[in-house]
């Protein structure tokens, strides 16, 4: 019993850590990029993205490979959008404002402002 206890305990310490008090930022620039532009955080954890630039920028989220959009959303100058991500994965995302996708060797690639976010497990 006294061992249950304390992998029960042990458990929700993990659970805790997963769910995460984290958050990443992640920052669109006057430059109009994104600030990281890759990023690896463990499923769960709070992403903030936040326009601190003057100009109107969106947010489309898309998960690879099957393309699944997750978010699509506009950031007027000081907004944010949060969200987390709970499937491990690769997840793309772009400003549809400041970015074209591209089509390189067959396969289509985002150029200008986009990014990616790799969504682990928790180790
Ligand atoms: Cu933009």
């Amino acid at each position: 019993m006294k061992t249950a206890v304390g992998a029960l305990a042990v458990f929700l310490v993990v659970m805790a850590s997963a769910a995460g008090g984290a958050t990443v930022r992640i920052k669109a620039t006057p430059e109009n990029t994104w600030d990281p532009k890759t990023k690896r955080v463990v499923r769960g954890t709070a992403i903030v993205w936040k326009n601190s630039t003057e100009q109107v920028h969106d947010l489309r989220i898309w998960k690879s490979p099957t393309g699944r959009q997750v978010v699509d959303d506009q950031l007027m100058p000081d907004e944010a959008v949060r969200k987390r991500l709970r499937t491990k994965g690769v997840y793309h995302y772009r400003c549809r404002i400041h970015s074209v996708m591209d089509e390189q060797d067959g396969r289509k690639v985002c150029v200008g402002m986009c990014g990616k976010i790799r969504v682990v497990k928790p180790s």
